[in-house]
């Protein structure tokens, strides 16, 4: 059977379920294809799988919207800025030259790239939305180093299932299944409207996401650690963001 068709079959099979026999039947069929969140065990569990797992199946390779330059929102504009810290601060006095991405885990070869290495990677631009779960959004242009090529210079194992990533503020982790992690829009980014990034939008590196609520995309980027298993991360929801209790999964 072609992919197009086996996939059509399961998305059917599982909005079938989601309607005659409810939410649990759903989550049956997504445990069979291996489409079960890390945050499916709480009170909205059967609700995040069928949104994970519909999302999976129907939408595996779409693009988030790309805009014209015309539309790059004009400064200033909602943008949360953090407090950094004293050591981030240090980084930012040596124009971040010390500032390291280490790549580890299940990886063939463990690195440690810094900002001008992973800009000597091949990259591109996009013009996409952040959308922040409080209701405002911003409309931008990034530059950056796709994910992906990243993941390739340490040689990802193919075992790996998700890719987890931590910001230098410690409380700011994430972590996204292979598919988000390989998908061509998902930047390492250091560039912003033709410029470098500022720090108040995540520089020197953020992690960029548009395909998911702003708050996948961690700023301050500083460690990928690729993992076949979410259970050993924080208390094993897949981020900090269901332990706040925001989706694991922020597909948008
Ligand atoms: N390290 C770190 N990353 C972060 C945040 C943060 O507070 N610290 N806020 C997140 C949230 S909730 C949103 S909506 C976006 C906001 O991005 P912006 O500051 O570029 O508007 O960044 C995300 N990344
Ligand atoms: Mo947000």
């Amino acid at each position: 059977m072609s992919q197009i068709s086996r996939r059509k079959l399961i998305t059917t099979g599982l909005a079938a379920a989601a309607g005659v026999s409810g939410l649990v039947a759903a989550e049956r069929i997504a445990r069979r294809y291996g489409l079960i969140p890390p945050d499916s065990s709480g009170f909205y569990g059967p609700g995040e799988t069928l949104t994970y797992a519909a999302q999976r199946l129907i939408t595996t390779h779409s693009l988030a919207r790309e805009f014209p330059r015309s539309m790059i929102s004009k400064a200033p504009f909602a943008n949360e800025v953090d407090k950094v810290s004293d050591e981030f601060k240090r980084h930012q006095a040596a124009n971040f030259s010390d500032w390291r991405l280490a790549i580890d885990g299940m990886v063939a070869n463990p690195v440690s790239l810094s900002v001008s290495d992973i800009k000597s990677l091949p990259y591109r631009s996009q013009i996409t939305e952040v959308v922040c779960e409080e209701g405002w959004s911003y409309i931008a242009e990034w530059i950056g180093t796709p994910l992906h090529e990243v993941l390739h210079a340490a040689e990802i194992l193919p075992q790996a299932r998700y890719v987890v990533y931590y910001s230098i503020q410690s409380d700011w982790w994430e972590s996204i299944d292979m598919a988000d992690a390989l998908h061509p829009q998902t930047f390492i980014t250091w560039g912003m409207n033709d410029g470098d990034l500022p720090v108040s939008f995540g520089g020197p590196l953020r992690m960029r996401i548009p395909r998911q609520l702003g708050y996948k995309s961690v700023k301050y980027i500083v460690r990928l650690t690729a993992t076949d298993s979410l259970k050993r991360f924080g208390k094993g929801l897949g981020s900090a963001s269901p332990e706040g209790g925001y989706a694991w999964y922020a597909g948008i």
